[in-house]
This record gives C-alpha cells, sequence and structure tokens, in this order.
C-alpha cells in the first residue's frame, strides 16, 4: 500500500482525502496547476488547482445531471454551447440527444482538453464527434460574440475564485441570455447547499433577475465537497417539471424520474432560493 495522499482542502475546516496509487501527471498551465492521479478508490482523478473535477467512477453523475435536467427540459435542442467542461464529459452526454446537430465547446484551457484525451478517454470521448467543435477561448467572450445562436447553454466551471469567478456573475448570465435563442435555457454547476449557501443564493437571485423561469436542483457527488451538490436552470420559456420522459437511454444516474425527484428541494435548500 502506497502512504501517498491527495487532500483537497475544501475549505479551512473540512477535507478530502484519497489514497494515490501512482502520479500520472502534473503541470502548470498558463490559467492553472493540473493534475492526474491514480486512486484506488475512485480511479483516475482530475485535480485543478487543488480542487477535484473529475473521478473515472463519479463521474457520471455530474455529467449527466448537468447535461441531462436541461436538454430534457428543451423540447429540440439543436445548437448547444459547453463553457468551461474541457475534460469532454458534458459534451459526451449532449451528443448522446439526436436533435443536435451541433456542440460546441468554449474551455479557455487547452491543456485541460489534452489531458483528458490522454488520461480520460471514456470522458473525452465525444470531443472527436463531427458534430463538436472545440474553441480553447475565454468563454466569457465567446458568449457575448453569439447573440441569438444557442437552445442550451451548459456552464461547466470550476469553483468561483480564480479563472472561474466572471462564469458566476449577473452580467454574464445577462450575456448568456442574449446568447440564447428566444426559448432557449440555461444551467450551471452552482456548489454545495451545505458549504456554499451565500453563491447559491446570490446566484439565484442573479438568475431570477435575468431568467423568467428558475430552478435550482439537487444531485448527490461523493467526491465534490460535502457530496451534495447544485445546479441552477434559468430558462426563457420551457418549464423542467414538464418533462414526461427520458430521450436517452444508455445513462447510469439520469432517468425521468430522477429529474423529477432532482427538482424537489429540502427544506433548508428551499430558503436559499
Ligand atoms: N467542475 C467542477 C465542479 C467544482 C468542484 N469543486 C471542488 N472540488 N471544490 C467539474 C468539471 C467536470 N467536467
Amino acid at each position: 500500500q502506497s502512504n501517498l495522499w491527495f487532500t483537497e482542502l475544501q475549505n479551512d475546516n473540512l477535507s478530502i482525502g484519497l489514497r494515490v496509487e501512482k502520479t500520472l501527471h502534473s503541470e502548470v498551465t498558463p490559467y492553472q496547476t493540473l493534475d492526474v492521479y491514480e486512486t484506488h478508490q475512485y480511479g483516475r482523478l482530475l485535480v485543478l488547482d487543488g480542487c477535484v473535477m473529475t473521478t473515472d467512477k463519479d463521474e457520471f453523475v455530474y455529467h449527466e445531471m448537468l447535461s441531462h435536467v436541461p436538454m430534457h427540459t428543451h423540447p429540440n435542442p439543436k445548437n448547444v454551447l459547453v463553457v468551461g467542461g474541457g475534460d469532454g464529459g458534458i459534451i459526451r452526454e449532449v451528443i448522446k440527444h439526436p436533435s443536435v446537430e451541433r456542440a460546441v465547446l468554449a474551455e479557455i484551457d487547452g491543456a485541460v482538453v489534452e489531458a483528458s484525451k490522454k488520461y480520460f478517454p471514456q470522458i473525452a470521448a465525444g470531443l472527436c464527434d463531427a458534430r463538436v467543435d472545440v474553441q480553447i477561448v475565454d468563454g466569457i467572450k465567446y458568449v457575448e460574440d453569439h447573440p441569438d445562436t444557442f437552445d442550451v447553454i451548459l456552464i461547466d466551471s470550476t469553483d468561483p475564485i480564480g479563472p472561474a469567478v466572471g462564469l458566476f456573475s449577473k452580467n454574464f448570465y445577462e450575456s448568456v441570455y442574449a446568447a440564447l435563442k428566444s426559448d432557449g435555457l440555461m444551467a450551471a454547476q452552482t456548489e454545495s447547499p451545505f458549504a456554499n449557501q451565500e453563491l447559491i443564493r446570490r446566484v439565484n437571485q442573479d438568475i431570477g433577475k435575468t431568467f423568467p423561469i428558475t430552478q435550482l436542483y439537487l444531485a448527490h457527488i461523493p467526491t465534490y465537497p460535502t457530496g451534495m451538490w447544485s445546479f441552477t436552470m434559468g430558462s426563457k420559456v420551457h418549464r423542467p417539471q414538464d418533462v414526461t420522459e427520458s430521450r436517452v437511454k444508455n445513462t447510469r444516474y439520469y432517468n425521468a424520474q430522477v429529474h423529477h425527484a432532482a427538482l424537489a428541494l429540502p427544506e433548508f435548500v428551499k430558503e436559499l432560493v
């Protein structure tokens, strides 16, 4: 047994530890530090700036829930934009929808895309699909430059510190609104209801001021801080409550019942919205 442990200091008082079998990769990119570890418990682990981004064993929960809840809420999503998400997990789920004609990935750090292709082939698999357009660009600028273009925009960001701060701002949600077609909708990962209450409250207010329909929803992600994770959807017309069945069959977490269950909020979470 190696005695090497990866520890994410989730805040001043909380951490998660995973025993490391092997360090596979470490680099400092122009934007962040990037590490890949082989772990015993969760398989391969991708880390940016010391934070768990994804692991082989639990990535399906996050990637399916950030994509399929909004993708099913839209009746016919053809043009989809993913902001961040350089590992490709969200894109892989998006292109499971037969209606999708074009999926753009706007990732600021090309090193994340390269590392994912090399160390997480199952997660990155969709990046080579003919419908997918990988752009190594600033997502904020990309969104500003493409008004009235997308049916669905998914924001797969890191935590609201460092390179991702701008992806949690009201200005950004307003440009996302403008980049969506007249019945478009968006969803973003919005951290843990146990650890990030102020952020969730603020983001729900800002998205609520920008979009007529706002919906917080939840999933259980074992390797993220506290394990309880939130996502926030903003929609111009379509309601997540109106989904009746799943259009994708090859999922491991998402189905129509899970879709509706994810919209049910515990009392202490309701207070945040
Ligand atoms: N997006 C990062 C979610 C935030 C995790 N935060 C943390 N570990 N402190 C993940 C990208 C996966 N495509």
